[in-house]
């Protein structure tokens, strides 16, 4: 099996594109504020994170921060708990979460909840699970989970949990390996993961490995080097990576590296792009693969972030 190309996938997310040769404006060009989360997150899983410019970074995240509390996925433009989960994330990273003004930014996640526990998306009000995951994630890195009623926030993940033991985006809607993730994430964040069938959703999620040793969102569905994150992450939080062919899908996301100019694409011979480099680097780290930082499953930062943290005063 090939090696993991770490200096080239280094050096890929530095010079995206190559248009520009300062990372900075190119994540505001380009990536905006969720495509910053992603490069910078695996340049730490990397141990590069000291490679780019910090304060520049932190300085233009502040300046995506709307009126509201919330941030926007640019200046300027309009703010949306993704971007706001983006921004807290990338605060976190660098150890700089003491710029935020912490109860303006969770008082703007929090009035987000709706009567009956669900989150929307911004201002317009679309309904996802995704958005009880990025609050309650949101609100956990900040310390601020007392601010919604984690009680009715659980009660409308589970209403969203199907028989075949999987998560759709609202009541009723289909399993979706990315749907998972959110839930159980937030289940899992907030203490509740008794609510989930462990073997039932297991089954599920492993029967996601196709004969590549890729692993895909939805039965009868290709594989998707992304969902080595949405996926497998799921499984850790709930315990059952052991049933999957975890040498199989590491040689799956090898084989999915441009070994000549760095970055990870969705399947073999497609082109490369930030989110798919980010997901086969984070699923190489859950697998325990050698020189990569530890992630958690649940925050999606690396483990010694995370526990900065959970066990500051
Ligand atoms: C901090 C990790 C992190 C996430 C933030 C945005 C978000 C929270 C979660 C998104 C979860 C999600 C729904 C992921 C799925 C994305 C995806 C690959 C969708 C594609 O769906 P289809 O139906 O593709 O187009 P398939 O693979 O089913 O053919
Ligand atoms: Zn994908």
């Amino acid at each position: 099996m090939g090696e993991l190309e770490m200096e080239k996938h280094v050096r890929y997310i530095l010079t995206i594109e190559k248009k520009k040769d300062d990372f900075v404006s190119l994540v505001i060009e380009h990536l905006r504020i969720n495509g910053a989360y992603w490069g910078l997150t695996t340049l730490d899983l990397l141990g590069k994170i000291e490679t780019i410019d910090q304060d520049e970074v932190v300085s233009w995240v502040m300046k995506c921060q709307d009126e509201s509390g919330g941030f926007a996925g640019n200046i300027g433009h309009d703010p949306h708990i993704l971007y706001t989960l983006s921004a807290v994330q990338i605060l976190a990273l660098l150890d700089k979460l003491d710029v935020l003004d912490i109860d303006k930014v969770s008082n703007y996640v929090a009035g987000l909840q709706n009567e009956d526990g669900s989150f929307s998306g911004d201002i317009w009000g679309e309904v996802d699970t995704r958005f009880s995951y990025i609050a309650i994630c949101c609100l956990s890195i900040l310390r601020r989970l007392e601010k919604i009623n984690v009680e009715k926030a659980v009660d409308f993940v589970v209403r969203c949990k199907n028989l075949d033991g999987g998560f759709g985006s609202t009541p009723g809607g289909e399993s979706h390996a990315g749907q998972i993730f959110c839930c159980v994430g937030a289940l899992a964040l907030t203490g509740s993961l008794h609510h989930i069938d462990r073997d039932l959703l297991g089954w599920w999620l492993c029967e996601r490995q196709v004969k590549s040793g890729g692993l895909n969102g939805r039965p009868e569905k290709l594989p998707d080097v992304c969902y080595s994150w949405w996926v497998l992450s799921s499984l850790v939080m709930i315990d059952r990576v052991h049933w999957i062919d975890k040498e199989k899908l590491a040689r799956f996301i090898l084989d999915c590296q441009d070994k000549e100019n760095g970055g990870i694409s969705d399947r073999p011979d497609d082109a490369v792009d930030v989110f798919h480099t980010y997901f086969g680097v984070a699923g190489l780290s859950l697998l325990e693969y050698p020189g990569v930082k530890a992630i958690d499953p649940a925050y999606a930062l690396p483990v010694d972030v995370v526990n900065k943290i959970i066990f500051k005063k």
